[in-house]
C-alpha cells in the first residue's frame, strides 16, 4: 500500500529548474494516442497484456530484455531516441542518470538496467493502447543501492503521462517515489516497490514527476 502525502518537498529547486523543460514536439505528436484508463479488464489480465507479468518486482531486467519482450509480442514500436516524451507508440523510454534529474538524450535503448516501469492503466495492463513508460539507467550493470537516502535519478513525466500513471513496478533493487507536481514538488508517496493500483491510496492519475533510489 502506498501512503499518501507522506513526504514533502525537500529537493533544492534551483538544481532542478534546468531539467523541467519538456519538448513540445514529441508531446504534441503523442496526443493522438487517446489514452484510456480501462477499469473493466482485471479479470482478463494476462501475460498477453503485460509482457513482464512473469517477472517479480525487483527482478533483474535489462533494457535489451524489454526490447525482446515487446518486439516479440508486437506490443509497440520502439522510440528511436531516448525519453518517454519521444515515444512513438505505446512504449516510451526514459534514460536517467544517478544523481541527475531529467530524461537524458543520447543514450540508446540497448544498454543498462530498467529501474521502473510505469503504466497509464492499473494492473500493469496495456489494453486500449495504455501507455507504458520504461525508466532505465544506461550506465547501470548492478542495480540500485539498497539504501533509499541516495538520489539515483528522476524526471518529470511527459505530458502524455502527466497525471495519468496508475500502476508501477520496480526492478533491479530500485524503488520509486511519485511526486504530485513536476520537479519533485509538493506531495510525494512513500517508496514504492510495486503497486498494481494507485487508486486506493489516492495516487491514481496524480503523479507529475518521480525519483528513484
Ligand atoms: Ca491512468
Ligand atoms: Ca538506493
Amino acid at each position: 500500500m502506498v501512503g499518501r502525502f507522506t513526504r514533502t518537498s525537500a529537493r533544492p529547486v534551483a538544481a532542478l529548474i534546468a531539467a523541467l523543460v519538456l519538448s513540445a514536439g514529441p508531446a504534441a505528436a503523442f496526443a493522438a494516442a487517446a489514452p484510456v484508463d480501462s477499469p473493466a479488464v482485471t479479470a482478463s489480465l494476462s501475460a498477453s497484456t503485460d509482457p513482464f507479468a512473469d517477472l517479480a518486482a525487483d527482478g533483474s531486467l535489462t533494457v535489451k530484455e524489454v526490447r525482446a519482450r515487446i518486439e516479440s509480442g508486437g506490443m509497440g514500436t520502439m522510440a528511436k531516441s531516448g525519453g518517454i516524451g519521444t515515444m512513438a507508440n505505446t512504449y516510451g523510454y526514459c534514460a536517467i542518470l544517478d544523481g541527475q534529474f531529467g530524461c537524458k538524450s543520447g543514450y540508446n535503448t540497448s544498454d543498462g538496467l530498467v529501474v521502473a516501469i510505469v503504466y497509464e492503466n492499473r494492473w500493469f495492463n496495456t489494453q486500449n493502447d495504455g501507455l507504458v513508460g520504461v525508466i532505465y539507467n544506461p550506465n547501470y550493470s548492478v542495480g540500485c543501492t539498497s539504501r533509499t537516502s541516495d538520489f539515483e535519478g528522476g524526471a518529470n513525466f511527459p505530458a502524455v503521462l502527466d497525471d495519468k500513471v496508475s500502476s508501477v513496478r520496480t526492478y533491479n533493487g530500485c524503488d520509486i517515489t511519485l511526486w504530485s507536481r513536476s520537479g519533485l514538488q509538493f506531495e510525494g508517496t512513500s517508496w514504492i516497490h510495486e503497486e498494481d493500483d494507485l487508486n486506493p491510496s489516492g495516487w491514481n492519475n496524480v503523479a507529475s514527476s518521480f525519483e528513484i533510489s
